[in-house]
């Protein structure tokens, strides 16, 4: 009863809020800064990266690495990162993939249609190495190493945001379960248990926990109908990675709570099996549980509750006061 109750509550408000709209000026909670001459969000790493893995951060987000289109936006995200950080300068979404003087953005469009003003001498290397372009705090760019560490910011274009309303993401590859009350992604790009539980996060969800036979078998269908029998490379076919782990020899969700006090607990025969080499866990296609090593590539599955509704509001309307 309370599950229908739930997710009716959800649709129907759902609806009041937004009228089938997406909501205006959010994309998420840690995209904090909105701004109107781009409409566009913006969100601060800190934690320095490479081009690739700082790349790749913006694209889990949803997002993309940073590059200014213009001079004026350029100035404008200076000024917002110096407002709280002191680095003086950042990667960008612009380099040089297969000839080294040839500079393109993320995009592959030619820099000659972005922001391109090279620092005096710059750019000075036209090996190798230096393929890959960093913004100065000084309004300049140059060339820079792909594989150093930097700072970068990634950014998401407004009129580019999907809304998925009922499960309350700008992502509708997520797909709600009524009788679950949930949302789930299958991801057919393998990758290992980490990899999976970062990119999980990072869609604002987490890897699935099957807290009842109900969700496993709902696990399994959406594995059965997944499109995944084309996906080459090297990677376990069979298992699909889940949100649990080995800690101190007990089996616990990502959550904390043992796997015995959990709903389902449903191990395949023989397993676990793996001893100190196996200390992730996993589903087979059938839904019986599996150890798994975690640097083993496969395919998982992100679940997302849908937050609680005044706390999505507030977070979603903040400052607009659109509802009360
Ligand atoms: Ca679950
Ligand atoms: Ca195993």
């Amino acid at each position: 009863m309370f599950s229908i109750k739930f997710s009716f509550l959800l649709i129907s408000a759902n609806v009041i809020i937004t009228f089938g709209e997406p909501p205006k000026q959010f994309f998420r909670p840690d995209y904090e800064k909105y701004m109107p001459e781009t409409d566009s969000f913006y969100k601060i790493y800190t934690q320095h990266k490479t081009f690739d893995d700082a790349k790749e951060t913006c694209e889990l987000d949803g997002a993309e690495l940073f590059y200014p289109e213009d001079e004026d936006e350029a100035k404008a995200v200076i000024s917002y990162w110096q407002e709280t950080q002191r680095f003086h300068w950042i990667i960008i979404g612009v380099h040089a993939p297969f000839a080294p003087d040839v500079f393109v953005t993320i995009h592959g469009d030619s820099i000659n249609t972005v922001y391109k003003k090279w620092g005096q001498g710059e750019p000075n290397s036209f090996q190798v190495l230096k393929k890959c372009v960093i913004l100065r705090h000084i309004l300049s760019i140059s060339d820079a190493v792909c594989n150093h560490l930097y700072p970068f910011i990634c950014k998401k274009r407004a009129s580019t945001i999907r809304w998925n309303s009922l499960c309350d993401l700008p992502n509708r590859s997520y797909k709600y379960v009524e009788q679950l009350g949930r949302c789930y992604k299958f991801h057919t790009n393998p990758k290992n248990w980490t990899e999976a539980f970062r990119a999980c996060n990072a869609e604002q969800g987490y890897l699935a926990i099957i807290d009842s036979q109900a969700e496993a078998d709902h696990l399994v269908n959406i594995t059965r109908m997944a499109n995944k029998e084309d996906v080459e490379g090297s990677y376990l076919r069979g298992a699909i990675h889940l949100g649990f782990v080995k800690k101190n020899s007990v089996w616990r969700s990502i959550m904390g709570r043992p796997l015995k006090a959990l709903g389902y607990n449903m191990w395949g025969t023989n397993q676990p099996d793996g001893g100190d080499r196996e200390n992730c866990g996993s589903m087979f296609f059938n839904g019986k549980l599996n150890d798994i090593g975690c640097n083993q590539q496969c395919f998982f599955i992100c679940e997302r509750e849908i937050p609680l509704l005044e706390n999505s509001i507030n977070l979603r309307f903040g400052d607009y006061g659109v509802v009360q």
